[in-house]
């Protein structure tokens, strides 16, 4: 039988929340990551799938264009840096009923371990997603970015006030999120008001700014998730580092330099943003 923990889908989740602790955005529980399978992912993995069905839970929400798919998804309360060591118990597959309203576990998540408390956020952000790319999007991950959390405290928390000092700091900014971040105020974690003003910014941006709180990242595949809040977290780096310094700005990367990026690399910049 295939082991489960070497087939790509699983094996990619795997590394991602390794990558996610090595950069320190993953302190205690924090964080979150759900994948959204393939049928190919599906078919290579029922296998292992739990022989007799598990109950189902409501999620309080419901999405009609996620019915009959599966998630790879963490665990509540589960610490990234243990995924590695013990999956089956940190992470699990869960399946969504017809209604797309209810999960049930068909793999991991072992003694009674249930989703991420964020679960209803990253469903309702995977039905957007979904939508908006045309079922491209696959990966939803939520971190504790240390520099892009510590900006939330001294920027306006707006859309511009983000996206510009983001492209303005590392020139392939503009070229990974053209869309710039949108920016959601301080809210209760967990809760369906931040499900719902994430994933109303997720119809526009990949990416959103959880202020006083973290980053909230989507993308076709881990690579491509894992590097877009790496982008947005190294920019942030740059410009906390900056500000650190204390010195005036000399020179920055001004709006033509920006419409010069976009224009050779062939992306449209948020014209929203720019002067
Ligand atoms: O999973 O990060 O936002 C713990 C969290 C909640
Ligand atoms: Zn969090």
């Amino acid at each position: 039988m295939t082991d489960i923990l070497k087939t790509p889908a699983v094996e990619g989740f795997i590394r991602m929340c390794e990558d996610g602790w090595l950069q320190g955005w993953h302190e205690r529980n924090g964080g979150n990551l759900t994948y959204r399978m393939t049928e190919e992912d599906v078919e290579t993995a029922r296998p292992a799938f739990t022989a007799e069905p598990r109950e189902w839970h409501e999620m309080g929400v419901a999405c009609e264009n996620l019915a009959g798919e599966y998630f790879i998804t963490t665990g509540s309360g589960k610490y990234f840096r243990n995924v590695p060591l013990a999956p089956a118990a940190n992470i699990g597959i869960v399946e969504i009923n017809d209604a797309g309203s209810a999960w049930r576990i068909v793999w991991g998540l072992e003694n009674g371990a249930v989703p991420t408390s964020e679960f209803p956020t990253h469903v309702m952000n995977h039905s957007v997603r979904k939508r908006v790319t045309g079922g491209a999007n696959r990966v939803i991950y939520h971190c504790h970015a240390t520099n892009v959390i510590a900006l939330t405290y001294v920027l306006p928390l707006t859309d511009r006030d983000f996206t510009r000092p983001l492209w303005q700091s590392a020139t392939e900014c503009p070229v990974v999120f053209p869309e710039g971040v949108g920016v959601v105020p301080w809210m209760v974690p967990g809760g369906v008001d931040i499900a719902k003003a994430t994933s109303k910014l997720m119809e526009t941006y990949q990416a959103a700014v959880w202020a006083q709180h973290g980053l909230f990242a989507s993308g076709p595949d881990f690579d491509t998730t894992f590097g877009l809040a790496h982008t947005i977290e190294k920019s942030a780096e740059i410009y906390v580092k900056v500000l650190s310094t204390g010195l005036p700005v000399r020179q920055t990367i001004e709006d033509e330099s920006l419409r010069a990026i976009a224009r050779d690399f062939g992306v449209t910049l948020n014209e929203a943003f720019l002067d």
